[in-house]
């Protein structure tokens, strides 16, 4: 088999297992743990020198960063339908993909592990709040691109979709109610709603136990 996908999938693996879903690409899974010491050991660093999952191989290829994976993905194996097709979609598609991890991943991680991912006695609704306020500007971005147009490109579900909706899964872990952006809610619906996602949902909605240490926040930053 020509591609591995290397993470747990209650890690950004799960992004890239979603894509390969999409493009119903056969791969070999290798769950590499994130939380074990795994991406540590020297036979992962060969792969990914970040000691981070998710990493892809794809023949002589290997590849590390999710949304980065993705992108590949898409344009090799997603033709003009979940790849980009011309250039200015390619760039609409970066741009969407560095959008979500530059404004939302961060922000929005924060205000999860202040939800929840924390033990309770380690949460700050304080500064659980302040990153709900921060989040307010990217999401009236996104709000305001997809009233009127169902996909982020237009009329069709691309890489440029998958990636931001990938990110925004954390959005119930920080207790944010999305009905304050109705075209976002919808959106993340039809996304959701897609047989390729659902297959990894229901482990990426049930993170096993509240974090215990804040250092923990570190391996998923
Ligand atoms: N920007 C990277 C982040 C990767 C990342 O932080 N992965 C976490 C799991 S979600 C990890 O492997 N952490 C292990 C560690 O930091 O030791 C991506 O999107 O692939």
């Amino acid at each position: 088999m020509a591609i591995t996908l290397y993470g747990d999938l209650n890690s950004r693996a799960h992004r890239v297992a979603w894509m390969l879903k999409e493009l119903q690409l056969p791969f070999k899974h290798v769950p590499t743990g994130f939380q074990d010491g795994s991406t540590h050991q020297p036979e992962f660093l060969q792969i990914n020198p970040n000691a981070r999952v998710p990493a892809l191989i794809d023949g002589d290829l290997v590849l590390f960063e999710s949304l980065a994976i993705n992108l590949y993905l898409a344009r090799c194996y997603g033709g003009g339908t979940l790849g980009p097709d011309g250039m200015v979609e390619e760039a609409q598609a970066t741009q969407w993909s560095l959008w979500v991890a530059n404004e939302v991943e961060k922000t929005l991680l924060f205000a999860a592990a202040n939800c929840f991912l924390f033990a309770p006695d380690q949460r700050n609704p304080d500064e659980a709040q302040m990153a709900l306020r921060k989040l307010e500007r990217p999401f009236a971005v996104l709000e305001s691109r997809l009233r009127g147009q169902r996909w982020l490109l237009g009329s069709r579900f691309t890489v440029a979709d998958l990636n931001v909706c990938a990110v925004m899964t954390l959005l119930p872990l920080a207790g944010i109610d999305v009905s304050n952006w109705p075209a976002m809610q919808d959106w993340l619906h039809h996304c959701l709603e897609r047989p390729a996602a659902a297959d990894w949902k229901p482990i990426r909605f049930t993170i096993p136990r509240p974090a215990t240490q804040l250092g923990l926040l570190q391996m998923f930053v």
